[in-house]
């Protein structure tokens, strides 16, 4: 019966009948538990789903992508584009949040005793964090390099953390594929070709139980944001309204007035094309908080909706899936300025440049899983001179900050793919290729 209903619709009615069974719950005498321990479960299954296919995808269509960019030219001009684009809108979403935060200074209607209750409410928490924060401390800052190389790429293929280390190794051996003999490379990547296609028709079937996965993630997302007091944490979340509204007017400028600019000045396409074409994956991003477990979905619906071709999309989404994030990056600039003046620390210029740096590079080492900005964000906090403990002002939001801003992570890793593909000759006119369902010989 579903299956008449398009993609994103289906994701839609499961997220507002999760956040209305999320508010009954919450209202009513029906326990937390039975939400956490038989409703969450089918959604925990549904991201992991994505997740475990998500690096196979990387994998195959990488390799494929690289192998079929025919020279290694070509892989350096679509590199370098990608890259120096991809930094660009970070640095972009950036000075918008800082703008934004400055202008409307949402840290200093936070009232005192609220500060208080909160820090010593979320000390314990935000103690764990500190503890991770401590850890990345202690590396050398070229450790986000080091890391890109796997020391077990069979352990790296597993961890989703690891997507960058999979980039790396598919990339190296896509790039080997074509300095080997012609006859001896045919074989490999006919191989993972034909992978590509089951994996793609495994998201398929993985997408078949979206409506009931995000129905199940809102509502747990709810009751657990509730906790046993639904009353402090409406109270909680209204003193924090003001801050989140900053974030997501960041957020919004990004997706409606950024890349809209980006996309007529270098491509044909329209834009409501453009948003029609990826809104599943945008509600996808918005339902799981998760680039990695989007980034299948984000390919299908560029590659089926908007033209662009495989060797272009499976090069620029999955290094996008983990180092492009604007909407991090701007969720970071706000909220690094926003618990300072909470604090009552005023911020000279010189610190909040460094934020723009330190948000740029912590956007790029944050990984595409929920949560991954948040820890990051101490890097900010330490590199300013604000005590990373004042993340615990705005834990309580951020779970559904998350959500918005892996939106824009997701939009502006597609809106990027679109900017390189159409440089590179492809979607001539801008043309919406209609989606044809794969074939085994396509
Ligand atoms: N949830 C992350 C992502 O998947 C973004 C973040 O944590 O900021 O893009």
């Amino acid at each position: 019966m579903l299956k008449k209903i398009p993609l994103h619709t289906q994701i839609i009615i499961g997220l507002v009948l999760g956040l209305v069974f999320g508010l009954i719950v919450i209202k009513t005498a029906i326990p937390n538990s039975f939400t956490l321990d038989y409703i969450k479960p089918v959604g925990t299954i549904f991201i992991n789903a994505l997740k475990m296919i998500a690096v196979p995808l990387v994998l195959a269509s990488l390799i494929v992508g690289v192998s079929n960019l025919g020279d290694i030219s070509k892989l350096s001009r679509i590199g370098g584009k990608t890259i120096a684009t991809y930094l660009i809108t970070t640095v972009v979403a950036v000075t918008i949040g800082l703008v934004l935060v400055n202008v409307f200074a949402p840290g200093k209607s936070l009232p005192a005793e609220t500060r208080e209750n909160l820090m010593t409410l979320y000390e314990g928490d935000a103690g764990s964090r500190v503890g991770q924060a401590a850890e990345l401390q202690k590396q050398s800052p070229l450790q986000p390099l080091v890391d890109i190389v796997p020391q077990n790429v069979f352990q790296a293929t597993t961890d989703n953390g690891a997507m960058l280390q999979v980039v790396f190794f598919a990339i190296i051996v896509g790039v080997s594929l074509l300095k080997i003999q012609k006859s001896k490379a045919e074989p490999v990547i006919a191989f993972f070709d034909g992978m590509n296609d089951v994996i793609i028709q495994i998201v398929n079937y993985i997408m078949m139980i979206a409506p009931y996965g995000v129905f199940a993630l809102m509502a747990s997302l709810i009751v657990e944001i509730a906790g046993d007091n639904p009353d402090s944490a409406v109270q909680l979340l209204l003193a924090l309204l003001k801050y989140s509204l900053v974030v997501v007017a960041g957020l919004f400028t990004m997706v409606l007035v950024v890349y809209p600019l980006i996309l007529m000045s270098f491509t044909k396409v329209k834009y409501k094309d453009f948003f029609k074409a990826i809104r599943p994956a945008q509600l996808l991003a918005f339902s799981t908080s998760s680039s990695s477990a989007t980034l299948p979905v984000t390919m299908k619906q560029v590659e089926e909706e908007l033209g662009v071709s495989e060797e272009i999309s499976s090069f620029v989404l999955p290094l996008g899936a983990t180092v492009n994030m604007d909407g991090t990056s701007l969720y970071q600039g706000v909220a690094a300025v926003f618990i300072a003046q909470a604090l009552g620390m005023d911020l000279s210029l010189t610190q909040q440049l460094m934020i723009v740096l330190t948000a740029t590079l912590a956007s790029i080492g944050s990984a595409g899983v929920p949560g991954a900005g948040l820890i990051m964000l101490i890097i900010v906090l330490e590199s300013i001179g604000v005590p990373a403990a004042g993340i615990a002002l705005i834990i309580a939001p951020d779970r559904i900050l998350d959500m918005f801003r892996t939106v824009v992570n997701v939009t502006g890793d597609a809106t990027v793919c679109t900017i390189v593909a159409s440089t590179e000759g492809e979607l001539p006119d801008g043309l919406i290729r209609k989606s044809n369902p794969l074939t085994p010989n396509e």
